[in-house]
């Protein structure tokens, strides 16, 4: 996404200031430098150098000669300390560098001076040898004396000398005005719409009155042409917006566009096999989150990399995890599983969710009246197990329950049974940095209920479905799943501490309810016993509805039991009601659907669009697909489909939220190794990876700086400092795996 600043009253304003040497009209009175001696004219002092660097006076610049060698941008650095700021006050930070030889990257930060050494601001420049001129503008997250301005030079295997000068941190500055540049006013899905499904298109418009419509074929002659239905403010984006219905046109080709109002949209094809590749990319995303195996670039052009967290140094390894100090005094054998996210963390409940996904779409496509078991078989994946017989949609998700299975708590241990809840670093680790690359000590952290219950959940689930290829494996993981219910039952409010959120994510949840009746479902609809279709049955949530606006995910599970209870095969008593109670919930997603001029099945309750909505989306469109699946009405396929087109660029941002698909795509996914946009060495994020997508609450202090006040659908940017809007994880890819799977069975 291209970025406009609209900068022109504080350029004028510095101008002035330089002339004058007062604050120009216009200009915040109380603009005030927070540096010392950002100007070198006759000393360095009082900024410090790392030991390992040489600084000094030259040319009325500070210069470091940086050693070759070090592994971390922060293992040579430069910066001035003890800086005072202010929650919420935006702040200018601008320096001129330059380095010796070309193309060094380094790392200009904004944070704490102390342990645990929060970045609140960083950029990442390439410095060239005749230098540039940088300027940011942040709004500071917090409140210290203690902070730092600081860049971080390590990391490089070579020497080379940075150069710096005119270092200023103003503060009180305007915060910055940030406009995406969001395209022609015309919103389609940009990938592809289906010959037979429905073409829905938005347009962004002043015009109350209606409007015509053309669509155009890749040679420039009208197809065809109507008028646009008014839709009136739209609540989600804040815009007046129109809607165009094309769906009447069933044409395959490649190349169309539409055209209202003056503008042309973004062009986009329709049939022409866009939904048969994303099947595949969505789940080809996994192999390189693989952690303890080397991504071998002739499967992954580009993407090769060395094993993370195999014990060879720097990594401090997987292998022999201790937990953390009090938690229990063995050591356990976590190698191998996904890497979460952008981090380097492996979390059982996000494992678990998002290994039931992929499991789902898997046993979806053997029971669903569209399913095409082959498309997802072996050798469809291009990983190092194809080949071997067994569907390779299967292979890659062993990849995670080998892992998720060492978590488990081991016999004669006081909480055998149960699962640890993650293992990640002991402190959070800077951008970029390869797996194999993390020199933090790694730690299991306290058993959960909820991580167990997940554990008991996916290993049920799996028990069933790699029976026919493994059945070794299937007795395994159905005799860790019965010990993980039983140590979960005797341990039912067991939850994570939800300030257990430095070096990994919390994955904190209060309420482990749905959990067990998950765990229960899986339990039963792999052994169909009467105890677990006893628990399922007297569970508050088999009952209640859990169809609401944001979205199942890893922490709300029980769409997972529903939907496999209802389409799953079992003598369960009373199935109907349950197939009944899905139809109900994608009743109402159509309805939110309808109502929405962007056509997406998501209206959360104060248009607070939730962290990860991208992938919310996807599952009230895998409730609605579900629908279809149990009752084959057409109404449900072509909401499902139709959901597709809001991730693929019918939106307010006018982009397409998966990398590689579409006009305009997300292809800065905050990422410690998919980390181009930082260091031009390294890979994008591969093809198929979904961003998380519109976040109301901004956590992260770049999403902070550029889109505070935010409405909805605006809250994002495709930019790797925002975390809280731009990452990728396992479970979003997992909810795009399984819409992607239902759509191009509808192909
Ligand atoms: O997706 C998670 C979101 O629902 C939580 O509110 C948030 C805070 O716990 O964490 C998100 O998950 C992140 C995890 O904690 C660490 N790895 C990256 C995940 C995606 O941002």
């Amino acid at each position: 996404m291209k970025r406009r600043r609209t900068a022109l009253l504080s350029l004028t304003a510095l101008v002035a200031t330089a002339l004058v040497g007062l604050p120009a009209p216009g200009a915040a009175a109380d603009e005030v430098e927070q540096l010392e001696n950002g100007t070198f004219d006759t000393t360095t002092a009082p900024w410090w150098a790392s030991s390992n660097v040489t600084a000094g006076l030259s040319e009325g610049q500070l210069c470091a000669d940086v050693p070759g060698g070090t592994a971390n941008r922060w293992d040579a650095a430069v910066g001035q300390n003890d800086l005072t700021l202010v929650k919420g006050e935006s702040y200018k930070l601008s320096f001129t560098a330059n380095g010796t030889p070309d193309g060094h990257v380094v790392r200009a930060i904004v944070g704490l001076s102390v342990a645990p050494y929060d970045t609140y601001f960083e950029v990442t420049p390439q410095l060239s040898v005749s230098g540039n001129s940088y300027s940011y503008t942040f709004t500071s997250p917090v409140d210290t004396a203690q902070g730092q301005v600081g860049f971080q030079l390590g990391g490089s295997a070579d020497p080379f000398r940075f150069c710096m000068d005119d270092v200023s941190l103003l503060g009180g500055v305007p915060p910055e005005v940030y406009e995406p540049d969001t395209g022609p006013r015309v919103r389609v899905n940009q990938v592809a719409y289906l010959p037979a499904g429905p073409k829905n298109a938005t347009l962004v418009t002043d015009a109350s009155a209606k409007l015509p419509w053309q669509l155009k074929n890749s040679g420039g002659a009208v197809v065809a042409h109507g008028t646009t239905v008014p839709r009136g403010t739209d609540a989600s984006s804040g815009q007046n917006v129109h809607s165009i219905d094309f769906g009447a046109y069933k044409k395959r080709g490649t190349g169309l566009t539409l055209v209202a109002d003056g503008e042309t949209s973004h062009p986009f094809d329709i049939g022409t096999g866009a939904y048969e590749k994303l099947r595949l990319d969505a789940v080809k995303y996994y192999y390189p989150q693989r952690s303890g195996i080397a991504i071998r670039d002739d499967l992954r052009p580009g993407y090769g990399r060395a094993a993370g967290h195999v014990d060879v140094a720097p990594n401090q390894g997987d292998s022999n995890v201790p937990c953390q100090p009090g938690v229990c005094d063995y050591t356990l054998d976590v190698t191998g599983g996904w890497y979460d996210a952008g981090d380097h963390g492996k979390y059982v409940v996000n494992g678990g969710i998002s290994t039931w996904e992929l499991l789902s779409t898997y046993e979806r496509s053997r029971i669903a009246r569209t399913g095409q078991p082959a498309k997802l078989g072996d050798g469809s994946l291009a990983i190092p197990e194809s080949g071997n017989k067994v569907p390779d949609i299967l292979d890659e998700v062993r990849w995670e329950l080998d892992f998720l299975l060492k978590m488990q708590v081991p016999e004669g241990q006081p909480l055998a049974g149960m699962a640890h809840h993650k293992v990640h670093d002991e402190q959070w680790t800077g951008l970029p940095l390869l797996p194999g690359e993390d020199p933090q000590k790694r730690e299991l952290h306290p058993p959960s209920t909820q991580a167990t219950l997940n554990l008991a959940a996916t290993a049920a689930q799996a028990a069933r479905l790699y029976r026919p290829y493994d059945k070794a494996f299937a007795a395994k993981a159905l005799a860790a799943a019965r010990k993980a219910w039983t140590a979960a039952r005797a341990h039912p409010a067991m939850y994570a501490d939800p300030n257990d959120g430095i070096g990994g994510g919390a994955y904190a949840d209060s309420d482990a309810t749905d959990e067990f009746y998950w765990a229960a479902a899986e339990l039963y609809l792999t052994t169909g016993e009467k105890a677990f279709a006893d628990h399922v049955l007297a569970s508050p949530v088999h009952t209640a509805d859990i169809f609401g606006p944001l979205g199942y995910d890893w922490a709300r599970t029980a769409a997972a039991a529903r939907l496999d209870l209802a389409t799953v095969p079992s003598g369960l008593p009373g199935r109907d009601k349950v197939r009944q109670s899905v139809i109900k919930g994608a009743d109402r997603y159509l309805t939110t659907l309808k109502a929405q001029p962007y056509g997406m099945p998501y209206a959360p309750a104060d248009n607070l669009y939730d962290w990860g909505s991208n992938h919310q989306i996807l599952h009230n469109a895998v409730v609605i697909a579900t629908a279809y699946d149990i009752s084959g009405a057409a109404k449900y396929r072509d909401g499902a489909v139709q959901s597709m087109d809001y991730v693929f660029g019918r939106n307010a941002l006018n982009m397409s939220y998966v990398t590689g698909y579409g006009e305009v795509a997300a292809h800065n996914q905050h990422s410690r190794w998919y980390a181009r946009q930082l260091d031009p060495s390294l890979p994008a994020p591969p093809d198929g990876t979904l961003a998380g997508g519109p976040n109301s609450s901004i956590q992260d202090p770049f999403a902070q700086g550029k889109l505070q006040g935010c409405v909805g659908q605006f809250c994002y940017i495709d930019d790797i400092q925002s975390w809280s809007t731009n990452e990728h994880t396992i479970n979003w890819n997992s909810a795009l795996t399984r819409m992607a799977s239902f759509v191009a069975d509808q192909e």
